[in-house]
């Protein structure tokens, strides 16, 4: 049985080579005075840091004697009342967001969770990287599955913090290029600066969804890749009271010396419609700190001079065109043109284009029309939509810049031929409910109906499905199902993405008729509800509640936007789907993102929509890991200490005796394992090759002697 991370810290010092137990089903209550020094805490604000590294009971709610909502609960307040964030349902992580910070992630730790069988350590963000690096190694020569990792939960629950952290210990965890491990931590801060921004529920939420590939070979990272999704970009335009626009404005206007600004255009942060009133002028000391952090990152991600002086200037003439208001031609014919023409040049120098050509964007539209061409002129609001959009697309073309850029500079040796191995991590914007719901929540909204499918597929339907197929009697564990939630969404061809696309390629169609076919349609589903305002507007009922989804103007523009979000959540679906997962389970506390207030009903809503009880159920009678033989007797063929160990049910038995598993089943083609047993395997590995090492280096030794001798 394990002493905590006081032994081994101990043992990672070389101080103590004891063997140390994997179980986690009776931890002890332990401690010991090294922790503390080992990890250079000390206790700060009368609070006992290093204790948060006693193994207690309940740090994995899967073994708690007591299977009750209200039990689970308990275990996670008392917990974070232990600023004990994290614990395991079985090999899934739940996260509570401390809203504070907590000294729980030193490159010591990192190390820490990199040396020591998971196992004996308390649950940690680290010891879900780990795991994923770990099942990453196959057998020299033979590549295992890619892996993802999932972290879900509501706006504001740690999701961001949390891909963070994984990155930092994977960086650190495989010890590659130094430069380029750098440069994969600096593209956080650099995309949170152009993708993140203040709303009512988080103050720095991510208004963009991700999914970062960390590419491996021989067990160093090699490169990375980011996709992203679905940038809120009408928040460049326009933003709710208590939001602010993307971060990046306010560090620029409050970052950059004024004698600097005039190299960009940039005027006073009050005379701009798009930040405006939500200019704080009580905060610059913040803002100048962000802006430096950001150019930082943009030079040391490998961004050139010209490229990050280039972006400023573009940023300013998004804020230059915001200003440029219509009135009625002073002759009193039709159309409108700006009333005054000093913002207008300004945004033409700054993008580099032909004042008469923005002018003719923003006033009217050509059309051709038989090889005829026909100039319609805008009305006031037209002529107001263009430049909204105009500067919104010039945003999200910028943004998607920089995240190509990023691509292009994180390459690294990615063209050499030999396959990479891959995690994957996937931060998405959590579940949004706002008074007023836009196009925008609704893909957000359904990106986590999507996600909570696959979770449902990977923890209840697959592992059902297994068990029939290898022919074992098991009870199913029955869980809240959302397909047909996730199908209301993409069906074809009566699904609501699909119908928008149909309506929006009829001329004549209006927000009224499109909501009419939806209310029509959908008249017998029990998860649509036809709105009662005036406006047109529908509700659906997620598995996280129910949402009003106002339409808004325009509908006919959201086809290709609705197409290509299905398009590309299909793409990055397909390629989790083979990958092997872990899941992050983040929780809010409360909605006031205090620190140390746990609130009861905040936390149950969310347990029972995650569906964690379920969860705690089936991880605990249940076979988390179902190996193939195949993919069994690959990696861990090589306990058997015989080269080249035959595939077969009998040589998996046979590892699992060399290796003291016991509880696990032996299926026709599959293997049914607890999902401890993955780490008792592993520190087999591990064991196998420290002595492996020792051998290797007596060897040398006895070389060299015999050498100096003759
Ligand atoms: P989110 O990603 O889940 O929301 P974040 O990761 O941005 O949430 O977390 C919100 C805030 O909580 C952060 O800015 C931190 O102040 C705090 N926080 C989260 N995790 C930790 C941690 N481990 N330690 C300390 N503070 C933490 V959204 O992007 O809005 O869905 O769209
Ligand atoms: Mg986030």
């Amino acid at each position: 049985m394990t002493g905590g991370v006081g032994v081994a810290v101990r043992a990672w010092a070389g101080l103590d080579a004891g063997a140390q137990s994997d179980s986690v089903e009776q931890p002890k209550l332990t401690g010991g005075a090294l922790r503390g020094r080992a990890m250079g805490e000390t206790p700060a604000g009368g609070l006992d840091w290093a204790a948060l590294w006693d193994r207690i009971p309940g740090e994995d709610a899967a073994l708690l004697a007591e299977l009750t909502e209200n039990k689970l609960l308990a275990t996670l307040r008392d917990r974070y009342r232990d600023h004990r964030i994290y614990t395991y349902v079985g090999d899934i992580l739940i996260a509570v967001n401390p809203f504070r910070d907590l000294p729980l992630y030193s490159p010591e730790i990192s190390d820490i969770f990199s040396s020591r069988p998971l196992s004996s350590l308390p649950p940690h963000i680290f010891a879900v990287a780990d795991r994923a690096y770990n099942s990453l190694q196959g057998n020299p020569g033979k590549l295992s599955r890619n892996q993802c990792v999932v972290i879900s939960g509501d706006s504001g629950a740690g999701k961001t913090e949390s891909t963070k952290l994984l990155l930092k210990h994977l960086v650190r965890r495989s010890r590659g290029n130094l430069q380029l491990g750098q440069q994969i931590l600096q593209v956080n801060p650099l995309l949170e600066a152009f993708g993140n921004a203040q709303t009512v529920m988080n103050p720095n939420s991510s208004r963009f969804g991700k999914y970062i590939q960390l590419r491996f070979r021989d067990g160093a990272v090699r490169g990375a890749k980011i996709n992203e999704y679905l940038l809120e970009k009408s928040r460049v335009s326009h933003q709710d009271p208590g939001e602010k626009n993307f971060h990046i404005f306010y560090y620029m206007l409050g970052g950059i010396p004024d004698e600097e600004k005039q190299v960009y255009g940039l005027l006073q942060p009050s005379l701009y419609r798009y930040i405006g009133s939500k200019w704080e002028e009580a905060t610059p000391s913040h803002w100048v700190e962000s802006y430096q952090r950001v150019c930082n990152a943009m030079r040391m991600v490998g961004f050139q001079e010209q490229e990050e002086l280039d972006l400023k200037v573009i940023l300013s003439g998004v804020l230059s065109l915001g200003n440029v208001v219509f009135e009625p031609q002073e002759s009193g014919g039709v159309g409108v043109c700006p009333t005054a023409m000093g913002w207008l040049k300004a945004a033409a120098g700054q993008f580099g284009v032909q004042e008469e050509e923005l002018l003719s964007c923003l006033t009217c539209t050509l059309s051709l029309t038989r090889g005829e061409s026909i100039r319609r002129l805008h009305s006031q609001q037209q002529a107001e939509d263009s430049r909204d959009s105009i500067a919104r697309g010039v945003y999200s073309r910028l943004f998607g810049w920089i995240v190509c850029k990023i691509n292009e500079l994180l390459a690294g040796d990615m063209d050499m031929g030999k396959e990479l191995q891959e995690i994957g991590i996937l931060d998405i914007f959590g579940f949004e409910n706002f008074s007023v719901n836009r196009f925008e929540q609704l893909c957000i909204n359904l990106a986590n109906e999507q996600l909570q499918n696959f979770f449902n597929h990977h923890i209840f339907l697959m592992e059902e499905q297994h068990y029939k197929e290898e022919g074992m009697e098991r009870e199913a564990v029955p869980f809240s199902n959302n397909q047909a939630t996730l199908e209301l969404f993409l069906a074809r061809p009566w699904g609501i993405l699909s119908l928008l696309d149909e309506q929006s390629s009829f001329p004549q169609a209006t927000d009224v008729s499109f909501v009419e076919k939806l209310n029509s349609t959908y008249r017998e589903s029990p998860l649509y509800e036809r709105g009662r305002g005036f406006e047109p507007g529908f509700a659906i009922h997620h598995y996280a509640g129910k949402v009003k989804v106002s339409q808004e103007k325009g509908s006919s523009r959201k086809i290709s936007v609705g197409a290509q979000f299905r398009h590309s959540l299909a793409v990055l679906m397909e390629k989790m789907y083979l990958a092997e997962p872990h899941f992050i389970r983040c929780i809010k506390p409360n909605s006031q993102n205090e620190p140390g207030l746990l609130e009861t009903q905040t936390v149950l809503n969310q347990l029972r929509y995650n569906g964690l009880m379920e969860t705690l159920r089936i991880r605990r009678d249940g076979f988390s890991w179902r190996p193939s033989v195949q993919e069994f007797v690959a990696r861990f063929g090589i306990l058997l200490l015989t080269p080249g160990a035959e595939v077969s049910r009998e040589s998996c038995k046979r590892i699992a005796e060399t290796a003291q598993l016991i509880g696990w089943h032996c299926g026709k083609s599959r293997l049914f394992f607890k999902y401890w047993h993955q780490d008792q395997l592993q520190r087999r590995l591990v064991e196998l090759r420290d002595a492996a090492i020792v051998i290797q280096k007596r060897y040398k030794g006895m070389l060299c002697h015999r050498r100096y001798r003759v």
